[in-house]
């Protein structure tokens, strides 16, 4: 594994820290990144365990923004046409955003944060309070294999991923389809989108990385959907290769051709990422310091777990940005991890409290720009850092 990127020391990125407990010593991990040229991984290099992310205490809903609701209810609407399945499982189904497009019949939930599958659960949908593995695999497959198993945001979370897939084969039936959703490294690298990486995100693949594990586990992916969410991620549809009747699209050679074509199998790549990441940190920096000299009010919009890279790599703190807003009520009246900026309960911005706002899901761009229509007309800004660092 070659190290490429050093984002220096970071707290974990969804450790967002109640006001009792402000003066505690954070956690902190050393966060850098490296390339493995045999696999074309790239993977963080310190981990931490999960018990300590994945827990009853997890904060972020995927229920929180439209754009990701809508996501998930055009891809169930796709599914029931397409593949028209009878028996669904969802790996990582969070607060139930996906599966509630489903009948409750057809479809099972497995989510360890026991928050968020409660939530599903008071839905009335079945949902495993467990982490995905063989066994747990075993009990849910016991009457009949899935003929569907969807997994978004979830995969680049779990460090052991042979277990995993092994666990998906096993459940799978023979002419099942494996549905899973990334960001997307190719996108990521190009956007120099560096804030995807922290202690969450343990790989971001490409579809030359992920090709060849799924190969080791009898499995090939057979179709790839490029999508706008969370700044440019991969739909990968994926079957057994015994699986004779699905036919491999010429969009998957299509997607390595451009992988290879920007040097995702090269170091030298990820070195280039790696300066330009740099060069970014300095111009944000810049950015900062000028709106303060002007006295500017500046507030942060959407405390990710992104922003937590950002803002620790970068030194950008209270100094600078005021507070943060954010609609998810795990978060709000809390601050964020490292900088111990407050997090607010969200109000439609007003120049009032704000001349600019940095955005921390700088991934649900449009979406936000749309609700803040009116900050926008009385001349607000906002700072983005992807692709590049600048006011908008
Ligand atoms: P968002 C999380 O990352 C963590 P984060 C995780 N590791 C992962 O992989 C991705 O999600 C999928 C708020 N918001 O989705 C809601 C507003 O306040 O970019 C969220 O707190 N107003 C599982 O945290 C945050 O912003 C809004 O209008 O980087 C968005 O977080 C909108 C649209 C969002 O993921």
């Amino acid at each position: 594994m070659k190290k490429f990127l050093d984002l220096g020391q970071q707290p974990l990125a969804n450790s967002y820290i109640e006001k009792k407990n402000l003066n505690l010593k954070e956690k902190k991990f050393r966060l850098t990144v490296g390339f493995d040229i045999k696999n074309y991984l790239v993977s963080i290099l310190n981990t931490v365990p999960k018990e300590r992310m994945f827990n009853k205490d997890y904060p972020y809903k995927s229920s929180e923004s439209k754009t990701m609701r809508n996501s998930f209810a055009k891809l169930a609407k796709k599914i029931k046409k397409k593949f028209k399945p009878n028996f669904i499982i969802e790996i990582g189904s969070n607060d139930g955003a996906f599966i509630k497009n489903f009948d409750r019949k057809i479809v099972v939930g497995v989510e360890p944060c026991k928050n968020l599958a409660e939530i599903t659960r008071k839905k009335k949908y079945k949902t495993y309070t467990e982490y995905w593995s063989t066994s747990l695999a075993r009990t849910i497959t016991k009457k009949k294999k899935a003929d569907l198993v969807y997994s978004a945001n979830t995969l680049s979370h779990i460090k052991n991923f042979n277990e995993i897939f092994k666990a998906i084969e096993n459940s799978l039936s023979q002419n099942g389809i494996l549905i899973l959703e990334d960001p997307s490294l190719l996108e990521c690298i190009k956007n120099v989108a560096y804030d995807q990486f922290y202690c969450e995100h343990i790989y971001i693949f490409s579809v030359i990385a992920l090709e060849k594990i799924l190969d080791k586990h009898n499995l090939e992916i057979f179709d790839i959907e490029n999508t706008k969410t969370h700044g440019g991620s991969n739909r990968y549809f994926i079957k057994k290769k015994s699986n004779k009747l699905k036919q491999v699209t010429p969009k998957v050679r299509q997607e390595i051709k451009k992988e290879l074509k920007f040097g995702l199998h090269k170091l030298s790549t990820y070195k280039k990422f790696s300066a330009k990441v740099k060069k970014s940190k300095n111009k944000l920096l810049q950015i900062f310091k000028s709106l303060k000299k002007k006295n500017l009010k500046i507030i942060g919009y959407g405390a990710t777990a992104k922003s937590c890279t950002v803002l620790n790599y970068c030194g950008i703190g209270k100094e600078y940005i005021d507070f943060f807003y954010d609609t998810t009520s795990f978060k709000i009246n809390k601050y964020l991890p490292g900088t111990k900026i407050e997090i607010k309960k969200y109000k439609k911005l007003t120049k009032k409290e704000a001349d600019i706002a940095f955005l921390g899901a700088w991934n649900f761009k449009e979406e936000i720009f749309k609700k803040e229509k009116l900050f926008i007309r009385n001349k607000g800004k906002f700072i983005t850092h992807v692709p590049l660092p600048k006011i908008i």
